[in-house]
């Protein structure tokens, strides 16, 4: 069986019960241990001075290969171009978006070292699965050096569209090096049109009509691609065991104590510009200035840890965020209640998960959102009996998929509040009915079929016949790619 490489930008943290973070760590780690391979990416290290070293570290099946960067390197691909660059390009925000041609420079020179680094340790049938926005240019850079491997690309966030990305000015070499995989996958349909728009309107490629479910056979810069939407997914019934075993333990006992039978709205992600956050707030104060029975009879509790915290921008929404909050809640507290706790830590998986299933409401409102699992967690976690409702912003890939929402658009404040209201107050028929609606939806696209039906086409792809060693997947036991 061939080997399964997979290139991520991080190489996840792998502690003996698995990855502490889901979705994609999970996803990945479930795939590499069932056919045996190689994780290759960044450790994480930044370093101030000498040549960083490869490290090969097996655990089991699973190879774990990571190197440092040096600071150079990391200010222009991580910080510069990954981040300040394509970030807030491919999340709709013109407004953030900085461009310096030397990050830019920076951004292909470590994409052809880390390459570089990659080559010596492949084997001739290694199917190369790479993750994300930070490595576009990297099987470019490997077919530079005779690599004729069979590759694939997934991006997690979305791709934007055409008149947004034309705002990144090497957006003709980016999409020239997208063409250099065999399959690439996106989060959403409207993300591959974004990406098949381009091709035909400003790379004068052509993109084959859809037939079904496969992926589209693209033509462009020389080269046949396949194209498809995969969106990606979580396991829900080991969340919903998760949530269960949780809600026993001593921070769920600590916050049901500190509610007072008062409803909880719950919002959780990484402390992002394109997560909402501002305008979440703002319509919960819109939610208690309307509605003044709604005075110490709810709390909004907002988790979100800082990332990318030495950027200018990553500064401005946490500074924004911390003013916001302490407006509100002078606003409306009183002696015993907090309208908004925002807390800036990291939770284990199984302490989050009872979060979730103790929430009347999971509040997810991301401005842009490639998918957005902390929806599909929210929902996996509910009690079937008695579940919270999900309100969820239209700009999430996730809304795609779980219709039994209630769908907003997030800078409609007085809308998200009015969600509020009716979440809060929706009987319980209604709940369960748009629970088991959405429930139904994650079980049938859990995290392992988006594994598999991205390897399956990846298998099936680009270069004509399958290498006999590589197994196809059984089409016909796998729901298709949506
Ligand atoms: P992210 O932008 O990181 O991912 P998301 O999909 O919500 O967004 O995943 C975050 C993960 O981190 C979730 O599993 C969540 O439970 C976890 N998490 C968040 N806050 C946490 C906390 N305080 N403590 C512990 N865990 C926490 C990118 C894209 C998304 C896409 C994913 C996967 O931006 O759109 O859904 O990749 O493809």
């Amino acid at each position: 069986m061939s080997r399964l490489i997979i290139v991520s930008n991080r190489v996840a943290p792998i502690s003996e019960g698995g990855p502490a973070a889901g979705g994609l760590a999970v996803g990945v780690y479930d795939a590499l241990k069932e056919t045996g391979g190689m994780w290759f990416g960044w450790s994480g290290d930044v370093l101030a001075s000498g040549q960083p070293q490869i490290k090969v570290e097996e655990r089991g099946p699973v190879t774990f290969a990571t190197i440092g960067l040096v600071r150079r390197d990391y200010d222009q691909y991580y910080r510069g171009f990954s981040n300040a660059t394509l970030w807030p390009a491919f999340h709709y925000r013109a407004d953030l978006v900085q461009y310096d041609r030397h990050e830019f420079g920076g951004y292909c020179r470590v994409n052809e070292w880390l390459a570089q680094q990659l080559v010596p340790l492949l084997r001739e049938d290694d199917v190369i699965w790479v993750h994300d926005y930070h490595l576009i240019p990297f099987a470019q850079a490997l077919r530079a050096r005779g690599v004729k491997n069979r590759i694939g690309f997934f991006l997690h966030i979305p791709f934007p569209a055409s008149q947004v990305l034309l705002a990144v000015p090497p957006h003709r070499a980016l999409v020239e090096a997208m063409c250099s995989y065999d399959l690439l996958g996106f989060q959403t349909r409207p993300d591959l049109r974004a990406f098949c728009d381009y091709v035909v309107n400003e790379a004068d490629g052509a993109v084959e009509p859809a037939t079904g479910n496969a992926p589209q056979v693209v033509n462009a810069f020389g080269r046949t691609l396949h194209a498809g939407a995969y969106p990606i997914g979580v396991y829900p019934d080991e969340i919903a065991e998760l949530a269960k075993a949780g809600a026993r333990g001593k921070p769920l006992r600590t916050l049901k104590a500190t509610l007072h039978a008062r409803k909880l709205i719950i919002g959780v992600e990484r402390l992002d510009y394109s997560k909402g956050l501002v305008e979440r707030f703002r319509a919960f104060e819109r939610l208690l200035e309307h509605i003044p029975s709604m005075h110490d009879k709810v709390s909004l509790l907002q988790i979100a840890p800082p990332t990318r915290a030495d950027m200018h921008a990553y500064q401005d929404i946490r500074l924004q965020l911390e003013a916001e909050s302490g407006r509100i809640n002078g606003r409306f507290a009183e002696l015993d209640w907090t309208p908004i706790r925002y807390i800036h830590r990291q939770y284990e998986r199984s302490v989050l998960a009872a979060l979730f299933r103790a929430a009347n409401v999971g509040y997810v409102t991301p401005l842009r959102d490639g998918m957005n699992l902390v929806a599909k967690e929210y929902v996996s976690a509910q009690d079937p009996d008695d579940p919270g409702v999900l309100v969820l912003s239209r700009f999430a890939g996730a809304a795609q998929e779980l219709q039994g929402a209630l769908i907003v658009n997030p800078i409609d404040i007085d809308g998200m509040a009015e969600a509020l209201a009716r979440a809060l107050d929706m009987p319980l028929a209604e709940r369960q009915s748009r629970y088991q609606d959405m429930i139904a939806q994650l079980r049938e696209n859990n995290v392992s079929v988006w594994r598999d039906n991205f390897m399956r086409d990846l298998a099936g792809s680009g270069r004509g016949a399958m290498p006999p060693d590589v197994p196809q997947a059984d089409t016909d036991a796998l729901p298709a790619a949506q």
